[in-house]
């Protein structure tokens, strides 16, 4: 009977757990715990469960069990990710439909986390590709579209090649598609659109918010990406055109020291200002440039190229004659997409002077030898000169006058500029939500009627997904072939579907209520919830997800429908789980599966290895840690647990006084380790506390000891965190009725935790001397003198010292 068998433990409680629903968050009104609402980041359902599900639900699982622990009203659901494009390549392979791939992977994964153990609440599933889900989406998005927050434009757009599709900015990384990795050319195509840059002020001002609550990399990473930047618009005459251009410059400081003008190679104006004797030579430039990646476009290494165009612009100040030119470091979607290029202050202004022979202006006096020598340009804080009524100012104060002057004079105003982008949201390929828009070749752009939504996915399957280009939904005719809502003329579907993004976007407040029918969510319900306590997943999602769900959450608010404004109060990211210190992969060989891991070693001591590995934010190699160390560890608790020789509701306070205080130093350590996400550490703690009962039932008051069995049950209620089968058999074998999820997480008594002796720290002359083991209530008197009755003290003394000064019991501070 107490033979340690995780696979006979995980047989019969996994059952109970059915049978019981332990997890199941209450809606009860009268209910007075408080709420926590835990989520981690929802599965792409690809086949079974990986490793790295393993990890981040090992992690997210201590956190929510905690809380249960704590006496908190939990909500922990889980739902499925299930729109996107590897299901409609698997169903192009197998002349299958998409969805019978990706609810078949569904049941496997929803099988895997019941014996997995996970504490979710199974009441609340959702799956995005359910046409009870996506009905939202197309709600939603008619919402936004109504309030002018999603449009259609034409403009140069990011497509693979591979998946035959458009992709946002955010899911191109360094040129490439961030989910197949092919180079991202440019398309011009008329595609939809969300105005997330409406919310760039706003998506940056309130990170303010989530200092602390956020890793700090994720913020940068979202500033960065928003990327605002101050500056000015200023207007430059071109000679021979009607209209003045107007450049976007974050030093208007520095305009004295525009020698040249730069328009983008693709930018229209480039076109339509470049003389005819330029031409031939401005085409060939452009046929160039259009070969090449965005990457190898920017790259700050590559030669400058460019062409000019045979005209001048007019510097506003000065009324200096530049050149106009066009090259292909200067963006078309950036600013105006034209500069006043000032080469001694700027790097890549400057290699572009060296490379075509044109002037270099020194303007702001930085002290550094001059730009046009040495090549190297100084972007720094300086004097300026050569600047008629701003010489002798600071940059700051140069920028300000420089502002003033330009807008007295009509010809510059300050302004913000932002690196986002609005979010292109529709996609050439089948298994996503159809756009419900409905295009009327006299009313243009009709939205399809709420009573009408879900818009459904024709039926298509296999050969008919395969992608060409253009919207399968394309094809399904008596699908596209609607009358128009409006005037009830002949009219189209838009037959593209939605970024899976949006999907994720709000699913979190589904999971309220994810029946709900008369809306997307029940908003007195996410009132009652509010916004995620603590949200676990992967960093790849830094400005994809976490990006676009804050867009959403501010959309909704404004909208009236949440109260509040940030979805994610507490962001955790867990690292990888790589092995032989790569990241697994098929072509390496080098992959291991979650399942035979589980088959190998029972889940317990699976997850106890993921949590145990190190800080839940680093990477886990496989290679170096030991899941047969973990399932050794539990066997031992197991013993432990069988061998309690005291009955339950036995007085601690009779028992052993060293093994109780060790255990509530345990407690109070683990408790605070727990909340502070030291998971590694707190699973340490209770290693040790296994071996302190161990040895109290060894070789110290026996398993009789009331002590003995306190220490037990504390140990089985923290190990519930990460090994629920192990530790709920371990409760009943306590004689303990219910289950151990709800036990109540064990308090420390202070009286416990006093220590029998601290350390002081003793220095001289702010250097640490010596260290002083001291018992916690000594007084200031005691202290002093022994401090300097020190020998390691005393040598560093000559004489009487100045000054001593005394913290009891921890520091003595002496001035020689
Ligand atoms: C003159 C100047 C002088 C500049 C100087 C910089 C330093 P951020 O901070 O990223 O907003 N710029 C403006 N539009 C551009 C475009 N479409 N493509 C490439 N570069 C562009 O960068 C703003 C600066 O980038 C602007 O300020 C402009 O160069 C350049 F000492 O103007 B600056
Ligand atoms: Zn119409």
């Amino acid at each position: 009977v107490s033979e340690y068998d995780p696979q006979a433990l995980q047989a019969k409680w996994q059952q109970r757990w059915e049978e019981h629903d332990p997890f199941r968050a209450s809606e009860d009104a009268a209910d007075p715990r408080e709420r926590r609402y835990m989520l981690d980041m929802f599965p792409y359902p690809s086949g079974d469960l990986h490793m790295g599900h393993g990890e981040v639900f090992a992690i997210g699982d201590v956190v929510a069990r905690y809380w249960f622990q704590k006496g908190y009203n939990v909500l922990h659901p889980i739902g499925w990710d299930s729109f996107g494009l590897p299901a409609e390549n698997a169903a192009i392979k197998r002349n299958a439909h998409p969805a019978e791939w990706t609810y078949a992977n569904i049941e496997t994964q929803a099988n895997s986390f019941r014996r997995y153990g996970i504490s979710f609440d199974w009441s609340r599933r959702l799956h995005t590709s359910d046409p009870e889900y996506y009905r939202w989406n197309q709600w939603l998005f008619i919402r936004f579209f109504e309030r002018g927050l999603a449009y259609r434009k034409g403009g140069l757009v990011n497509w693979c090649p591979n998946d035959q599709t458009v992709l946002a900015n955010e899911q191109v990384v360094a040129g490439k598609c961030e989910r197949c990795g092919a180079d991202v050319v440019r398309r011009e195509l008329t595609q939809w659109y969300f105005k997330i840059t409406d919310y760039a002020d706003r998506l940056l001002d309130d990170m303010a918010g989530l200092e602390g609550g956020w890793p700090e990399r994720v913020l940068t990473m979202q500033r960065n990406w928003i990327g605002r930047s101050t500056g000015a618009d200023v207007k430059f005459e071109i000679e021979g055109r009607e209209e003045p251009v107007t450049v976007y410059t974050t030093r208007p400081d520095t305009l004295y020291g525009a020698t040249f003008f730069v328009v983008a190679v693709d930018a229209a104006l480039a076109e339509e200002i470049v003389t005819d004797e330029q031409r031939p030579a401005f085409e060939a430039y452009r046929a160039e440039v259009a070969k090449l990646s965005d990457i190898e476009r920017l790259s700050t290494e590559k030669e400058k190229t460019g062409v000019f165009l045979g005209r001048y612009a007019i510097n506003p100040v000065n009324g200096q004659r530049i050149q106009v030119w066009a090259a292909d470091y200067v963006l078309s979607d950036y600013g105006h997409g034209a500069i006043m290029a000032v080469p001694a202050h700027d790097q890549r202004d400057l290699d572009f002077a060296r490379t075509f022979d044109l002037p270099v202006k020194v303007v702001v006096h930085t002290g550094l030898a001059d730009p046009g020598e040495t090549g190297v340009a100084t972007p720094g804080e300086g004097k300026l000169v050569n600047s008629g009524p701003l010489d002798g100012l600071s940059k700051a104060e140069a920028i300000e006058k420089i502002i003033e002057v330009l807008e007295e004079r009509g010809t510059g105003v300050a302004t913000v500029n932002f690196r986002l982008r609005d979010w292109l949201l529709s996609r050439q390929r089948f298994w996503g939500t159809p756009i419900p828009i409905i295009h009327c070749p006299d009313c243009g752009e009709v939205p399809v009627p709420d009573e009408q939504l879900p818009v459904t996915l024709p039926d298509l399957r296999g050969e008919a997904l395969s992608p060409k280009g253009v919207s399968p939904l394309a094809s399904a005719t008596d699908w596209v072939n609607v009358e128009c809502p409006k005037c009830g003329g002949a009219a189209r579907r838009d037959t593209d579907t939605m970024d899976t993004f949006v999907d994720s976007s709000w699913y979190y407040l589904r999971y309220t209520d994810p029946g709900y029918t008369d809306g997307p969510f029940d908003v007195e319900k996410v009132r009652e919830w509010g916004p995620i306590d603590q949200y676990v997943g992967g960093v790849e999602h830094a400005v994809l997800h976490l990006l676009y769900s804050r867009f959403f959450t501010k959309v909704l608010h404004d909208m009236g429908m949440v109260d509040f404004t940030e979805p994610f109060l507490r962001l955790l990211n867990q690292g990888q789980v790589i092995n032989g210190g790569k990241a697994m992969s098929k072509s390496l060989g080098n992959g291991v599966d979650l399942g035979q891991q589980i088959d190998s070693f029972g889940v317990d001591a699976v997850r106890l290895t993921m949590v145990f590995a190190g800080p839940p934010e680093d990477d886990i190699d496989w290679a170096d840690v030991s899941p047969a160390a973990s399932q050794k560890f539990l066997a031992r608790v197991f013993r432990v647990f069988n061998e309690v020789a005291s009955e339950p509701g036995v007085s601690f306070a009779d028992g052993d006084l060293e093994l109780r205080k060790f255990t509530h130093k345990t407690i109070d350590e683990v408790t605070k380790l727990v909340e502070s996400y030291r998971f590694n550490v707190a699973v340490a703690r209770m290693m040790e506390l296994t071996s302190a009962i161990r040895k109290a039932i060894d070789s110290g008051p026996g398993a009789a000891d009331p002590a003995v069995r306190e220490g037990a049950e504390a140990l089985a209620v923290m190990l519930s965190l990460v090994a629920p089968y192990t530790t709920e058999e371990g409760w009943e074998r306590l004689g303990r009725t219910g289950s151990v999820a709800h036990a109540g997480w064990p308090v420390a008594e202070p009286e416990l935790l006093v220590q029998d002796s601290v350390t002081c720290v003793v220095q001289v002359a702010g250097k640490v001397r010596d260290r002083l083991e001291v018992s916690p209530g000594i007084s200031e008197d005691d202290l002093r003198t022994l401090a300097l009755a020190s020998d390691k003290v005393r040598a560093h003394l000559s004489g009487e010292p100045r000054k001593v000064i005394v913290r009891a019991p921890k520091l003595v501070n002496i001035v020689p």
